[in-house]
């Protein structure tokens, strides 16, 4: 039943528009002195790209599609799709380097409010029914399309590394989150 319903929901060009997004985001870190952060997540290949196309997922996790979702309708989190550390400091100016140790395409975020992604399904099973300003836009026929990529909008794909800069930052706390999976979350502290 998830099958269909998340199938219907990518099939509908946010999978393409997503790898189009990934493939215009920022060029690989190369930056000195920052401060690391690592994209998990467990995606079983076989699964993943029967139900969401190939490509989907590259690695060689062993959640299927059924078990995240299983994990996400008991408990709206999936334990292994994190970002770590969660909380972090860095020095104003610093780099943050975001790791995609994982098989799927993630993004690192930074939203006003915590909410929402852009694919339906999650944000419905992660108790985040209303999108993140930042992540989507809610077209004319209700469905969701991602927001374009940014230098705050920054789309990692599977095993790539990108440099987030803090240099536009002032002092304070910020709050990313991936717009795919929108329980992967991070809060920023720039002193
Ligand atoms: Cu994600």
């Amino acid at each position: 039943m998830w099958h269909r319903k998340i199938s219907i929901a990518l099939s509908a060009g946010s999978l393409a528009a997503l790898s189009a997004l990934a493939l215009a985001g920022p060029t690989e870190a190369s930056h000195q002195g920052g401060e690391r952060v690592r994209m998990h997540d467990d995606c079983d290949p076989a699964t993943f790209n029967a139900v969401l196309g190939p490509g989907a997922c590259v690695g060689d996790g062993e959640t299927t599609v059924d078990q995240l979702f299983a994990e996400l309708t008991a408990t709206q989190t999936a334990r292994a799709w994190n970002f770590d550390p969660s909380m972090l400091t860095i020095r104003e100016g610093r780099p943050v380097l975001v790791e995609n140790r994982g098989g799927e395409t993630h993004t690192f975020t930074m939203v006003e409010h915590f909410g929402g992604g852009f694919v339906a399904p999650l944000n419905q099973l992660s108790g985040n029914p209303v999108p993140a300003e930042e992540c989507a836009t809610t077209l004319p026929n209700g469905d969701l399309a991602p927001k374009p990529p940014s230098k705050v909008n920054v789309f990692v794909t599977a095993g790539a590394k990108e440099a987030f800069s803090t240099a536009h930052l002032m002092p304070g706390t910020y709050l990313f989150e991936c717009c795919i999976h929108p329980w992967m979350r991070v809060v920023l502290t720039v002193r």
